[in-house]
């Protein structure tokens, strides 16, 4: 495999970084998670923005335009033959010293990993998953807000942690207020009455690509979507429940908390969804082929 690091493609075995680079000592960095479908990459630029806020958010430069980064993405694709997959996009702060000062960092790594992508498992998508609301809180907006893709992703692995401990793969996150923030992979959306609601990005959610495309598809499709304040109540009252992410793609949640979500079934709405995301990937990307 060739993965893109310090701005060439190099063979696996040499992409290294550095014990003094402080993505590794500190979680200090982003990162984005993209999919390539049909020889496209999925909503690219919007994934290179998202990054770019990211790094902004943390005050950290990356030293190469969105364009660049891009075309980077593409070429990396390229390089391993890559129709359909997952990439992965790293920006580390660098390599500095062991202290914390990350203006003694030289220059943030850029890496782009272009891989395969393991799914939950497939029948999950035809019976919907088992989610439990685990006791992790999601970070305070005003201590990392969860809306930056940082790689301290501590707060959702322990959330992680707590989902499998209980015999589940998936969780939902509550935020300081005891709101439904997202899932530690995914956000999250019910739908009642017809009306399909998440929550707004400042309950502490990634704003999620994912999200923002069942969204737009939703409205074409005409339902009613909203963003709003939900809690457990909204989850356990909902007629439908289902999780959007790179990853994950629209898969539905027919249990929380060992209760049912409506008829312990994906809902008619939800798998309606899973059909139109599937055709709207195939107009929303980027060629990675140079045309
Ligand atoms: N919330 C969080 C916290 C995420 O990390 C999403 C929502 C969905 O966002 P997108 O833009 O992908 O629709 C994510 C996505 C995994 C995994 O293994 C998932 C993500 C990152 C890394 C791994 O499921 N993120």
């Amino acid at each position: 495999m060739k993965i893109y690091m310090s701005g060439q493609l190099v063979d696996e075995a040499e992409a290294k970084v550095s014990v003094f680079d402080h993505g590794l000592l500190y979680g200090d960095g982003v990162f984005e998670g993209i999919r390539a479908y049909h020889g496209k990459v999925f909503l690219l630029k919007e994934h290179v923005a998202r990054l770019y806020d990211s790094a902004k958010a943390i005050a950290l430069d990356i030293p190469m335009s969105q364009q660049e980064m891009a075309d980077a993405v593409r070429a990396t694709c390229a390089a391993n033959d890559l129709n359909d997959g997952y990439i992965r996009l790293v920006v580390t702060r660098g390599v500095g010293t062991l202290g914390l000062n990350p203006y003694l960092c030289k220059k943030p790594e850029v890496i782009i990993i272009a891989a395969g992508i393991q799914l939950y498992p497939k029948e999950l998508y035809e019976t919907g998953m088992n989610v439990v609301t685990v006791g992790t809180v999601r970070n305070h907006p005003e201590a990392v807000n969860p809306r930056i893709k940082s790689l301290n992703y501590l707060n959702n692995v322990m959330a992680k942690i707590e989902a499998i401990n209980a015999g589940v793969l998936e969780c939902i996150m509550l935020n300081p207020q005891g709101q439904v923030a997202e899932a530690s992979g995914d956000n999250v959306f019910v739908i009642k009455d017809g009306v399909l609601k998440t929550p707004p990005v400042w309950c502490g959610a990634l704003d999620g690509i994912t999200r923002r495309a069942v969204m737009d598809i939703a409205e074409s499709l005409g339902y009613v979507v909203k963003e709003e304040v939900l809690q457990r109540y909204d989850l356990f009252t909902a007629d439908e429940m289902f999780l959007t992410g790179t990853a994950a793609e629209v898969i539905a949640c027919t249990n929380v908390d060992r209760r049912n979500i409506g008829e312990g079934v994906p809902g008619k709405i939800t798998v309606s969804l899973q059909n139109a995301f599937k055709e709207y990937v195939k107009e929303h990307g980027t060629p990675i082929a140079d045309s």
